[in-house]
């Protein structure tokens, strides 16, 4: 049986310093993941059988990061029935409400789960997969429900923190 895992595309290198979130927090969540750049626009080809070929080999989730006029997501989409995250990069003049929209604004029948720009997006798109994972998944379940622990304790501490000074 061929083991699960996160599929992390993303349209350029120049994405990859921003993408590092996420792929930090897979591996925090103990999810497994390959990563590879490829584009809509400019690897057309090289998408679809990269597409084809992780889904075959157990890909549960894609989560697909692109700048501009970005349609990797969508193109993603459009070859898989796998749920696809897309990642609008701020990677231009418009800081990224050009990769916002036309990441979010699938037709009908083809959707993708587009999550905030940047930094965060990148984060969420994590989270978001492995929550999805974490349905049939208790392991998964776990490491979330652990993490959420970790981040709360952390913020009560610092408020303890600040409580002590003020
Ligand atoms: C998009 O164009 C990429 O995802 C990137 O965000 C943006 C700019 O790419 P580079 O010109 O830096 O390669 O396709």
């Amino acid at each position: 049986m061929s083991k699960q895992f996160v599929a992390v595309l993303m349209g350029s290198d120049s994405d990859l310093p921003v993408m590092q979130t996420c792929l930090d927090t897979l591996k925090t969540l103990g999810i497994d993941y390959e990563v590879k750049i490829t584009s809509a626009h400019r690897t057309p080809d090289r998408t679809h059988a990269y597409v084809k070929d992780a889904e075959q080999r157990g890909c549960k989730i894609f989560i697909a990061a692109a700048g501009l006029a970005a349609h990797l997501a969508g193109t993603v989409a459009g070859l898989t029935t796998k749920p696809v995250i897309g990642i609008p990069m701020d990677a231009g003049p418009l800081q990224g409400m050009d990769a916002l929209l036309s990441t979010v604004q699938m037709p009908g029948g083809i959707p993708v789960a587009c999550v905030a720009i940047g930094k965060a997006g990148a984060k969420n798109a994590a989270y978001l997969a492995a929550q999805m994972l974490s349905i049939a998944d208790e392991n998964v379940a776990q490491a979330l429900a652990d993490d959420r622990a970790k981040n709360a304790k952390a913020i009560a501490e610092k408020d303890a923190a600040i409580q002590s000074k003020v």
